[in-house]
């Protein structure tokens, strides 16, 4: 049997939890080597296993993989997740990368400054509401699917519902105004594999906090 995938990176969500949430969804188990300190990441460094000095790196299929979009297309594609033709593909990367430009905003807010963390916020808020979270709700409106692409499971509605959720942990009424993109959480909060990794336990990671963020600018800068 092939080797667990193992992922390394720090006790977080920041650029690994979308690939957590990716191999969650496919169902694949894997293990974490968890970078607690300055030392942990400058003695991966010195090993020579990060390609470019940076992690995620996730050990798959005797790969060391960094670069999050490229662990991400490998276990979409490997996993069926990544649409049956190139166009299917060509509309999966448009609304994936929108989650990833929002996935780079939530994860960088709990490092910013205080004096500019709320201006920040609310300038989140405002890109969710009137940028992105209007066309999805637009996309499903259009072709009256379950899913956001080819009317099948894909990493787009994995990586859209991962944003929902980060959104509502800000405002827990974000999807009062989309009522189909309140249905398509329901949807795919429902599906066996991922209400598994919505249950306590599982190795989804919770919010940064203050705390959290203090120590990683740490290990990280
Ligand atoms: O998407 C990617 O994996 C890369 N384009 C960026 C990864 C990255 O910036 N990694 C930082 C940790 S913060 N986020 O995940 C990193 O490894 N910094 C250590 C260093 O010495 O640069």
């Amino acid at each position: 049997m092939a080797e667990k995938p193992k992922l390394h990176y720090f006790s977080g969500r920041g650029r690994m939890e979308t690939i957590r949430w990716m191999l969650a969804v496919a169902g694949v188990e894997f293990e974490e080597q968890t970078i607690k300190s300055k030392e942990d990441l400058a003695k991966l460094k010195q090993d020579g296993v990060l390609l470019f000095q940076q992690v995620p790196m996730v050990e798959i299929d005797g790969m060391k993989m960094v670069q999050t979009r490229a662990i991400l297309n490998y276990i979409a594609a490997k996993y069926n997740l990544y649409g049956k033709d190139l166009k299917e593909r060509a509309f999966i990367d448009m609304y994936c990368e929108a989650t990833m430009d929002l996935n780079e905003m939530f994860i960088t807010l709990p490092f910013k400054p205080a004096d500019t963390k709320e201006k920040e916020k609310a300038q989140l808020f405002e890109k969710i509401s009137t940028r992105y979270f209007p066309r999805f709700e637009t996309v499903l409106k259009g072709h009256g699917q379950d899913y956001l692409v080819g009317n099948k499971f894909s990493r787009a509605d994995v990586q859209l519902f991962e944003s929902i959720l980060m959104a509502e942990e800000m405002d827990e009424n974000i999807l009062s105004k989309f009522p189909l993109l309140k249905a398509f959480k329901t949807r795919i909060s429902n599906l066996p594999s991922v209400k598994k990794f919505l249950q306590p336990g599982s190795k989804r990671k919770p919010p940064t906090d203050d705390k959290t963020a203090a120590e990683l600018i740490k290990t990280f800068m």
